[in-house]
């Protein structure tokens, strides 16, 4: 499909019960598979998804579950010990917890009392192995939950496991059921690596502020802390640059072309929503890195500047055009490999100056990403590809920041040591070919990010060919010429995947988001999820074998990864339904509904069936006035590009006296356990 000229070596290469008892119901035991006991506590009205193991991604360092469960009620308070830093945080968890509760959780300071959840910041919670402070202890019992950490961001991964120990419909957007319950578990838990990151290319194809934001927000939630944004390359350049208005006025204008288009339309972002963006970044304590790719992948610059002579700044004669074609042309196939910024081309240096500068000021992060992959050697020789990163890095430090770069720029004769990052791309595992780059990292000491295509990089196809749930137009194979889904995702070792490059050098991991073939939000969504909460889980969780579809790590997560494919449902996002997890149904009671001259019809409670079509699944309803009757399961399906959506299961009855009726939806499907859900029915006199 596309030629990768400089990178040959690439080809080388449960049975759980969720149930929801609002109120004391009888339970239809044969369609559950209750035992009577259990049947007996649910009747007696404690809810009974605590009853299954709490369902965390990425897995908790040391978990125990207790007995009993704390609730959720609108009297519960967030008592906050430990200044703003931590208030905002509090602020945080009761923002999550509005939409569907619908409290207004109150913030108050000190201890708290019995029924509260408490936050507490203070060195004294310091845990060992956990060197930045990211950790957190979170106690629940029955009396209360109590959550402790030595920094903010400690506290704020915490929120996102208590997040996870509350019901999945606790991520919708409208006001659902209780009750919300958590499980009384005591955790202790803190990160393998510092940087657990997510890439999203946005020079391929534009993507709005508010997509990348909205993204922030969904990666936080499984405590990924570095938003690197690939803001340049051959087809786009989104970022408006003072005194540089062509960068994004020219290089902005358009995307990679798909669907038979040439060009697909582009954009930039201002100045103003850049700062946005790092900041929002940052109030979900993920740092943002920028990533200007140079001095390759740099055609929508040239195409920009190459003949600017309006521009003042821009007095040298010599051309900034190192690039393959003469003249520089417009590209925006899915090529690599033909553009080269000129070193000793004055303007090249004003331009990137410009770029880095206006950027380290813009953002508060510690990094500035210089790209510096895939240069072939026909443009620029090895010696002159050395010194135009030393040249650069020399700008990024004097800028205040720190360098980051694809592992390229590690090669000879780059003078970069630590705490600079290479960050590693190539599938090649061990001392196979195409490793260099990794352990010329070590050998300078760098520090590594680790994402290689084969096990990282999320615009790879999850299944090859055109098998199955596949659209062939989404996602390239060239890292994955047998598709990679989410083992390939979770069984690697970032510490021991290039000989050589260990657990002393990796600072963490990072999934990339390439655009080629990426056209909006929604394939974004489902290329990143759920591969994305697998490196999430590789990267915070401790050290495990994680080798085959056999490991009990992988069978572990798979087993958890299938609660959080409901929880995706619930907040609207979109993901890849992989059949090599048995998804949960997950179901819950419409809210109290009223009958009309005693008849009810409608919506009784909303099924979230991850890649299940509704024609699959049979839901029975007792009305709670002794009579049965069949369910109707309906809602959007799935598309070869996106999942299918939460499901309404309705029915109508007509009861005989005025009351107040309890009923119960009970869903099954073949594979899986069945679900119910109570509802409330008001038959007024
Ligand atoms: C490799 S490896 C790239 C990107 C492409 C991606 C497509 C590396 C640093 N760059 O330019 O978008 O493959 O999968």
């Amino acid at each position: 499909m596309r030629a990768r000229p400089s990178a040959k070596t690439r080809r080388l290469l449960g049975a759980a019960i969720v149930l929801a008892f609002p109120i004391a119901i009888a339970l239809a035991t044969s369609a559950t598979g209750l035992a009577s006991g259990k049947a007996a506590a649910a009747a007696r009205g404690i809810a009974a998804d605590h009853r299954t193991a709490p369902q965390v991604v990425p897995k908790p360092v040391a978990m125990t579950v207790g007995t009993g469960s704390f609730t959720v009620t609108p009297g519960l308070r967030i008592a906050v010990r430990g200044g703003s830093a931590a208030r905002a945080v509090a602020r945080d968890l009761a923002a999550y917890l509005r939409p569907a509760t619908g409290y207004r959780l109150p913030i108050v300071a000190g201890a708290g009392r019995r029924g509260d959840i408490s936050l507490t910041l203070s060195r004294r919670d310091a845990i060992r192995n956990d060197p930045d402070g990211e950790g957190y202890r979170l106690d629940v019992t029955r009396a209360r939950a109590t959550l402790a950490a030595s920094t903010a961001h400690g506290l704020y991964n915490g929120i996102q496991t208590v997040r996870q120990l509350l019901p999945v419909w606790i991520e919708s957007t409208s006001v659902r059921r209780g009750p919300w319950t958590m499980p009384a578990v005591r955790i202790v838990d803190y990160p393998r690596y510092v940087y657990r990151g997510l890439m999203l290319d946005i020079a391929r194809h534009y993507e709005p502020p508010s997509a990348v934001r909205r993204l922030i927000a969904q990666a936080a939630a499984y405590k990924i802390d570095v938003f690197h944004l690939h803001l340049s390359d051959d087809q786009g350049f989104r970022l408006v640059i003072k005194g540089f208005p062509r960068l994004s006025k020219i290089g902005g204008r358009g995307s990679v072309g798909t669907h038979g288009r040439k060009m697909d339309p582009g954009g930039f972002w201002t100045q103003d929503q850049y700062r946005a963006v790092a900041a929002d970044a940052r109030s979900h304590f993920m740092t943002l890195i920028p990533e200007v790719d140079s001095p390759g992948h740099t055609n929508a610059i040239i195409m920009s500047e190459y003949n600017d002579r309006r521009n003042p700044r821009l007095n040298d004669p010599h051309n900034i055009d190192c690039g393959k074609y003469k003249p520089p042309r417009w590209d925006y196939s899915q090529n690599v490999g033909y553009s080269a910024l000129c070193p000793n081309s004055r303007n090249t240096w004003t331009i990137l100056r410009a770029i880095v500068e206006q950027l380290a000021r813009m953002a508060p992060g510690r990094y500035h990403d210089l790209g510096g992959d895939e240069v072939p050697r026909s443009l620029l020789r090895q010696s002159q590809y050395a010194s135009f990163v030393n040249h650069e890095a020399r700008i990024v430090h004097a800028a205040g920041k720190t360098v980051m770069g694809w592992a390229d720029i590690a090669g000879p004769g780059t003078h970069l040591t630590a705490p600079s990052i290479a960050e590693y791309w190539n599938p090649a595992a061990g001392i196979a070919s195409g490793t260099s780059t990794g352990t010329e990292a070590v050998a300078k000491r760098m520090k590594v990010v680790m994402a290689p295509a084969s096990h990282a990089y999320l615009d790879q196809k999850y299944r090859a060919g055109s098998a199955g749930n596949v659209p062939p137009t989404l996602g390239m194979s060239w890292a994955c010429p047998r598709g990679c889904d989410v083992d390939r995702f979770y069984n690697w070792n970032p510490g021991r995947y290039v000989t050589g490059v260990t657990d002393r050098n990796v600072i963490g991991v990072e999934g990339a988001i390439w655009g080629e073939t990426v056209v909006n939000l929604n394939n974004v969504d489902y290329m990143v999820f759920p591969r994305l909460l697998a490196l999430a889980e590789v990267a915070w969780s401790p050290k495990a074998k994680r080798s085959t579809r056999h490991s009990p790590a992988y069978r572990g997560f798979v087993r958890r990864l299938a609660a959080q494919g409901d929880r995706l449902l619930f907040a609207g996002t979109n993901f890849y339904p992989t059949p090599l997890v048995r998804w949960r149904l997950a179901l819950v009671g419409s809210r109290v509904r009223s009958a009309k001259r005693r008849h009810v019809s409608g919506a009784l409670a909303t099924l979230a069936a991850p890649g299940r079509p509704a024609g699959k699944i049979r839901a029975r309803i007792r009305w709670g006035d002794g009579s049965t009757g069949a369910g109707a399961v309906g809602g959007r399906p799935a598309t070869s590009t996106r999942v299918n959506g939460l499901y309404a299961v309705t029915g109508s009855h007509r009861y005989m006296h005025a009351g107040r009726y309890v009923g119960t939806v009970t869903v099954s499907a073949p594979g899986t356990a069945g679900a119910s859900a109570a509802f409330v029915v008001l038959v007024p006199r």
